[in-house]
């Protein structure tokens, strides 16, 4: 057989449709004894954050308790926890940082 052309046809039924992954978002907490400062480094070094975007998240988390730092599938969400704890740890800081999906 030669120069044949061919087409090749898949039909599909029912559910092969993708979900997109999970999502999560990523948490600051507030507490009384890490520094500002501190908490805009954070911010800026694990979120690539400017100074004044890394402020306004910093304010937020000061004067309501909480804020979002960002949202990430959930294995990149882990890791950023884990760097921001382990961070804060080092420098002997008690700052909370958790995720929650989105
Ligand atoms: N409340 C802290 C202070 O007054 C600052 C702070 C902001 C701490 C955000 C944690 O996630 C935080 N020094």
């Amino acid at each position: 057989m030669t120069g044949g052309d061919f087409e090749i046809v898949i039909l599909t039924q029912g559910k092969n449709k993708l979900k997109p992954p999970p999502m999560y978002k990523i948490l600051l907490l507030n507490d009384d004894f890490t520094p500002m400062e501190f908490v805009l480094d954070v911010l800026k070094i694990f979120f690539s954050m400017s100074q004044e975007q890394a402020t306004r998240i910093m304010l937020k988390v000061h004067t309501e308790g909480v804020g979002v730092c960002g949202v990430y599938p959930s294995d990149i969400a882990s890791t950023k926890v884990d760097q921001v704890v382990n961070f804060a740890r080092k420098n002997q800081h008690p700052l909370k940082c958790v995720m929650e999906e989105n």
